[in-house]
């Protein structure tokens, strides 16, 4: 017996490997997750809030799907009810072809573990079940299944639907928390000034001071009614920083010092090209490779704001993970989009260990529709525990064992404490006076009203 294997033997490591890989597994499948990003919304935002067997079969992962393996064109297919073209997408990707893909598995996962046939070749069932669901209820279920502690939401401070919600509803599942969503302000400057004139804001068009001081004014209202635990923004794979142009200047003059003043972590997701193919709508956004160094300027100039970082291509992963290295301020999260797959999130994972250990988020669902959190959950942590129990593995041969409390310490930092430590505790308590938000949007809802796409 070594010197190691003594020691070990004392602390209650666990020296056999299949043991080891047991006791991983279990703390990977059962600690509950902080879902970092998704674009959910609470029950209470009624219509918005998405669930059941017609939502994830529309999904815009599978939309593009079935475009591969059926001649439907996308203008007839937007023509179609939601009922018609889940019938249509069910058809063409499980009853004629094999559900192979990554979003039909998906499916497949979330329909074994709610009890329902996987293998019909008609969704009456699956839609009786769904609606005979008590919401509230529901939402329970499927938290606890996907042992989802926490969920946050995509709130997009332009959407006046939304805005109507925040105002009234005073009971907003506390388990759902609001994310300040600033696409529209820093991807779409231009035309977000007319929107904010009508909500009665007193901006222009030249990138002034007063502007500016305008725009923060009008976050922080947002920020008080809906009290969010970071704020985030998508960007292209273009994406530079500095820069002239407005994106640099919202991002410099409103953005961040929102994120100062307020302590707000800023989550930036980068390397997306939106409308590569736009008939696709939602479904039509592709992928480009970023610069990451413009994250590590950003995180060397503002030393004093979290960053959450996330990059939609495979190509920039290694590069993030070596900006995370150099920057204490950065927090590589999840594996975003077209990663979220088995292959390349073990890969990228097993990178993370490498070069991380465990400070990082090795993922976020996105999900849309509440029961995808089922099946990105489970199949997100398997491919982590595997990733784990070849590190741990590793550190056995090497002469190092772990016990169950010190991979509990672990997998609970990367599930929960890297996001608590970036964005401090979860707000609880009640949120601000249900009519709070109505200066801004009450002057003429109508027009202001937008349909979100984040
Ligand atoms: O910008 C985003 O937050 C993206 O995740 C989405 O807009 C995208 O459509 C998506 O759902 C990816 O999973
Ligand atoms: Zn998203």
């Amino acid at each position: 017996m070594t010197k190691t294997t003594e020691n070990a033997a004392e602390r209650g490591a666990l020296l056999d490997p299949t043991q080891l890989r047991r006791e991983v597994t279990d703390v990977v499948k059962t600690t509950p997750v902080i879902d970092v990003h998704t674009h959910l919304l609470a029950p209470q935002f009624g219509e918005m809030s998405l669930f059941g067997i017609d939502e994830l079969l529309t999904y815009h992962y599978l939309i593009v799907e079935t475009f591969r393996s059926n001649e439907i064109k996308p203008e007839h297919f937007w023509r179609m009810t939601t009922i018609e073209q889940a019938d249509l997408v069910w058809k063409t990707l499980f009853v004629e072809n094999t559900p192979l893909s990554e979003a039909t598995r998906g499916v497949i996962t979330v329909l074994n573990a709610l009890g329902l046939d996987a293998e019909t070749t008609d969704l009456s069932e699956a839609r009786a079940f769904f609606r005979s669901r008590n919401l509230s209820a529901h939402v329970d279920l499927v938290l606890n299944l996907a042992r989802v502690s926490d969920v946050v939401m995509t709130n997009d401070p332009f959407n006046a639907q939304e805005a109507r919600v925040w105002e009234t509803r005073a009971d907003i599942d506390k388990r759902f928390h609001a994310a300040l969503r600033m696409d529209r302000l820093v991807n779409d400057w231009e035309h977000t000034v007319s929107m904010l004139l009508q909500l009665g804001c007193q901006v222009d068009t030249r990138r002034s001071a007063k502007t500016a001081t305008e725009v923060r004014r009008f976050l922080g209202k947002w920020i008080a009614a809906t009290r969010p635990v970071c704020m985030a923004v998508s960007l292209p794979a273009e994406f530079k920083f500095p820069a002239s142009d407005a994106r640099h200047w919202v991002l410099r003059e409103i953005a961040l010092p929102t994120a100062r003043e307020h302590g707000l972590a800023l989550a930036l997701m980068v390397g997306v090209r939106r409308g590569v193919n736009s008939a696709l709508g939602v479904a039509g956004d592709g992928v480009g490779r970023a610069d990451v160094g413009a994250l590590e300027r950003m995180c060397s100039e503002y030393p004093d704001v979290r960053f959450l970082a996330t990059f939609l291509s495979r190509e920039n992963q290694h590069e993030l993970c070596v900006a995370a290295r150099k920057f204490s301020n950065l927090m590589p999260f999840g594996c975003w989009w077209f990663l979220n797959n088995p292959s390349i999130v073990s890969e990228i994972t097993r990178e993370r260990l490498e070069l991380l250990g465990t400070s990082f988020i090795p993922q976020h669902s996105d999900a849309r529709i509440l029961e995808q959190l089922i099946y990105k959950w489970q199949h997100s942590r398997d491919v982590i525990a595997e990733s784990l129990c070849e590190a741990y593995e590793r550190l056995l041969r090497s002469g190092r064992a772990v016990t169950r409390q010190e991979i509990e310490r672990d997998v609970t930092r990367m599930l929960r404490g890297n996001f608590l430590e970036w964005v401090g505790d979860l707000p609880s308590g009640p949120l601000m006076e249900p009519s709070a938000l109505s200066a801004d949007h009450v002057r003429n809802p109508e027009e202001t009203d937008v349909v979100t796409t984040y």
